[in-house]
């Protein structure tokens, strides 16, 4: 069995965490993915803490094992989610899209572990000493809000930057990406785009079947032009958007046109409407199944590959 650090730190049988995916990763998906022996993880998006602590206790209902919250520290809740996590004792806090410092002495006195995701050195240093307990080098291959640099080039830089575990994201969806990640000094991997088909997953079915039918060259970024780029599919939303974006439409307009469209995508399906995020291996996922088998799979998969790496060397 592949193991790492992260196993013992955190009391998880594999080194895999499901994404904190906004209106998408809920107590259900998170204590899911729990059970099968990977860290599950609640996403608090834009929702108020009420909503976040609903999904917790819903989650605490169906496994006793860790699971994680993840804080989009952009949302206009994030004061208030921070301190539900800190009142329910999440065992893991994980942030994104922004800089967690304000909040990490209280999650550390609560004796939460904290994880942020970090696009840069310097965001993986200043956790570094702020006391994270490991950090999530996210790659631009991801759904939603994407850095600058790929998983391949971020990874072994926040390695360099940091003493802390790193976990690899962006563009991991089997065996395979599990292994390049490992290679490339990380020690755990967080997948979001490939926990989308888990039958635990309450996307609207439209989303899964975007999903399921997805190529290559399917995803694009949109809201650069704002300073919020976000990876989706490329659907009729996403290609309007991307042309008023770059045909002068105002700020204003443009922030208009983008709002309520995530929850448009995951509870109705609305295709013209709706932002389908989504990473660029959406390709990969290719058939519906429980989430335990997705997090015990990609880990099979990658045992005989990691096993097998010692036959390039004479
Ligand atoms: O956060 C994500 N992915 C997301 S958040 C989201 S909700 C949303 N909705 C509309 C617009 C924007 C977001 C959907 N997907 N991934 C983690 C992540 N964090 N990726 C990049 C970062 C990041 C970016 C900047 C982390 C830190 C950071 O620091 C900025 C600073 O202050 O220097």
């Amino acid at each position: 069995m592949v193991k790492s650090e992260l196993c013992e730190l955190l009391g998880i049988r594999y080194p895999v965490f499901q994404g904190g995916m906004a209106w998408i990763a809920d107590g259900k998906l998170a204590a899911a993915v729990s059970e099968g022996g990977g860290l599950g993880i609640i996403a608090a998006g834009n929702a108020p803490a009420d909503y976040v602590r609903s999904q917790i206790r819903i989650a605490r209902e169906l496994t006793d094992k860790p699971i994680g919250l993840n804080i989009m520290l952009m949302s206009p809740f994030a004061d208030q989610v921070a301190q539900t996590a800190v009142e329910e004792r999440v065992e893991v806090v994980t942030t994104g899209a922004g800089n967690p410092s304000k909040y990490m002495a209280a999650w550390r006195e609560a004796g939460i572990k904290v994880i942020p995701v970090v696009a840069s050195v310097a965001m993986a240093k200043l956790v570094t000493r702020l006391g994270a307990s490991a950090v999530i080098a996210e790659g631009g291959e991801s759904g939603g809000h994407v850095g600058e640099l790929t998983t391949m080039v971020l990874v072994p830089q926040i390695c360099d930057a940091t003493h802390l575990p790193v976990l690899a994201a962006g563009g991991i969806a089997d065996g395979r990406g599990v292994v390049a990640a490992f290679m490339l000094g990380a020690c755990g991997v967080q997948m979001g785009t490939r926990f989308l088909s888990a039958e635990e997953c309450t996307i609207h079915p439209v989303y899964k079947e975007k999903i399921l039918k997805a190529t290559d060259l399917c995803t694009m970024v949109t809201g650069k032009r704002l300073g919020h780029p976000v990876r989706s599919l490329r659907t009729p939303f996403a290609r309007n958007y991307w042309k008023a974006e770059y045909g002068g439409m105002p700020d204003e307009e443009l922030e208009a046109l983008g709002g309520g469209a995530l929850r448009l995508a995951v509870q109705e399906g609305d295709e013209e409407r709706g932002c389908f995020l989504a990473g660029q291996i959406a390709a990969m996922v290719k058939k519906t199944q429980p989430a335990a088998e997705i997090v015990a799979q990609v880990m099979a998969e990658a045992e005989p590959i990691l096993k097998g790496a010692a036959a390039w060397v004479e």
